[in-house]
């Protein structure tokens, strides 16, 4: 640690940390509007300069300014608080400018669609689950560095169009770009200028219609729904949400935990058979629908690799549609399923042509983490506290550890371990725990010894990393002998995702990530291949991992 003096009292802060930091850190509040601490800091607002003593006029911008020994930093002074409100007036006088339909007088008609086209102009809906509504962009850019620099992708730019300040790279619109869906623009939006695209109109209607009200809930938004109703980011809120769903007009709630482990079933046999077979390696991953959009954009090449397997969310909605629906004596069309998922790419796949048969689709609704608190808000939840617990119906509420390990980076490459290794070998494993795929480094490699025969394996998360190892692969195939990769396109994997509450807390994705390793310790149900529910499932219905049936429902194909 150093010494630095902020607003005359002594302070000891990290070195290599910069201003704003050492600030948030010591309780002093900086304006900003531009800055993520996961982002590279660019100064764009302007808001944040201090003044440091002996350092010229003017101040220098807390963000992006490092500290250093013996700096002694003003926020409180004159000059610091008129700079910032002159920031601030600036943006605000920009914003009106553009949103000058919401002062307009009863004027004309003409005047009025003016003002409307005006309000409207730079909309982008192409996409179907991302959508750009320019004028509430306070032009912070922090949507393009997160599309550049987190994900590599790039397809956002900012412009000097005062109406439509922020654009995607493709005149066409983001549908026609190599966007990915992943969401990562909107979760680092402050305001919602970028967006899931956001709809509740088709579930109050299934509601009114008297539908049988289902939802299924994805790994990763237990431990962060909390946050919607102000608690610390990583409160386990399983049975809460759970509750709150049942509150809010769903009838069942499963558990895509339970997904989750048909999931490894079906690629853990997969990965057995490729392994016997000798190939194609790498089998790669197929449940993060942002990677699969990557894959088909950009990486055509890799369909071969990828996995059969639909997702965890898919299959449980096929056997929603199939199985559970003539157990409870509905035709799959009387079900409006809803999944509750941390991913705004999981919109794009609902409407992939293997998920459904018959003239219906199998989900017909994905909300994200941040939608669903907005419907259970809108239902009249506002204490999350006086919300009662309540368990998930079965038999898909039963799930193991290892499909909750699914919403952290490395999860869905550890639970195919645990299942794989002891299905293959027929060995019993004696630690469950793969810490080598565990953890926050952008490529994580591991070689796991199937009773005399390596299997190396690679865990990969936020699709910039995932293009620099894809390209390593398709340099040298034997690029580290690599038998099977684990692909996420968000850091940190589902618990990052693009559909999660918005969060400045450095670490937000850490404390997420932790509960998830928590639930799965606290379980004695580790095993996928050991799910009691699941077993039954294969015995009533699906026959073997691998079977006709289980082909038929679990498994699709990709295309270039
Ligand atoms: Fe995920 Fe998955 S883990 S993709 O990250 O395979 O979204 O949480 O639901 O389907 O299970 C997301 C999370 C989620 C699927 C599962
Ligand atoms: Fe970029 Fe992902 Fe946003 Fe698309 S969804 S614009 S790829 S960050």
């Amino acid at each position: 640690p150093i010494e630095i003096s902020l607003n005359g009292t002594p302070l000891r802060v990290p070195e290599g940390i910069n201003i704003i930091e050492a600030c948030r850190q010591a309780g002093v509040y900086v304006p900003t509007i531009c800055y993520h601490p996961r982002l590279k800091a660019v100064g764009k607002c302007g808001m944040c300069t201090v003044d440091i003593e002996g350092a010229p006029e003017g101040g220098v911008l807390a963000c992006s300014t490092k500290v250093q020994a013996g700096m002694r930093i003003r926020t409180d002074s004159m000059p610091v608080k008129a700079r910032a409100s002159a920031a601030i007036s600036r943006l605000i006088n920009r914003i009106r400018s553009r949103n000058a339909i919401d002062v307009a007088p009863q004027a004309s008609r003409d005047f009025a669609d003016l003002m409307h086209w005006a309000s409207t102009s730079g909309n982008d809906h192409t996409s179907h689950s991302i959508q750009i509504n320019p004028k509430d962009c306070v032009e912070c850019s922090r949507c393009t560095r997160a599309c550049r620099d987190l994900q590599g992708i790039g397809v956002l730019k900012l412009t000097d169009s005062n109406l439509a300040p922020i654009q995607s790279t493709e005149a066409a619109g983001l549908a026609s770009s190599s966007c990915i869906s992943c969401g990562q623009c909107t979760f680092y939006c402050p305001t919602g200028a970028i967006s899931e695209v956001s709809d509740f109109a088709p579930l109050r209607q299934a509601i009114a219609s008297g539908k049988v009200i289902v939802a299924q809930t994805a790994p990763a938004t237990r431990v962060a729904i909390g946050e919607m109703f102000g608690l610390e980011p990583g409160t386990v809120s399983t049975r809460k949400m759970v509750g709150a769903l049942k509150e809010a007009g769903f009838h069942f709630v499963f558990d895509t935990n339970f997904g989750a482990d048909l999931t490894i079933m079906e690629e853990g046999t997969e990965l057995l058979a490729r392994l016997k077979a000798g190939g194609p390696f790498p089998m790669i991953t197929s449940c993060c629908p942002a990677w699969i959009n990557l894959c088909e954009k950009l990486y055509p090449d890799f369909i071969p690799n990828l996995s059969t397997c639909k997702s965890p969310q898919a299959m449980l909605a096929a056997v929603v549609r199939t199985y559970w629906a003539e157990a409870i004596g509905k035709q799959p069309s009387d079900i409006f399923l809803v999944s509750v998922m941390p991913c705004t790419a999981k919109k794009d796949e609902i409407i992939r042509q293997d998920l459904g048969r018959e003239g219906y689709r199998d989900v017909d609704m994905v909300l994200t983490t941040r939608e669903v608190a907005r419907w259970m808000q809108e239902q009249g939840i506002r204490e999350w506290a006086a919300v009662s617990e309540a368990d998930y119906d079965n038999p898909m509420g039963e799930s193991s550890g290892a499909g909750m390990l699914f919403g952290a980076t490395g999860g869905v490459m550890e639970a195919a371990l645990r299942s794989a290794f002891e299905m293959g070998t027929g060995q019993r494993l004696e630690k469950l725990d793969f810490q080598s795929v565990r953890g926050f480094q952008g490529i994580k490699q591991a070689t796991i010894d199937f009773d005399g025969r390596p299997i190396k394996v690679a865990v990969v998360h936020a699709a910039a990393n995932v293009r620099k190892l894809l390209e390593a692969v398709r340099a040298d195939p034997g690029h580290l002998g690599l038998h099977f990769i684990e692909v996420m396109a968000c850091t940190g994997g589902c618990i990052g995702g693009g559909g999660q509450p918005k969060s400045n807390d450095p670490l937000v994705l850490e404390k997420r990530t932790r509960s998830v390793y928590e639930i799965d310790a606290q379980k004695t149900l580790r095993r996928s291949h050991e799910n009691p529910s699941l077993l039954n499932l294969y015995s009533h219905f699906l026959g073997r991992p691998g079977s006709h049936k289980a082909h038929e429902l679990l498994h699709t194909h990709y295309q270039d």
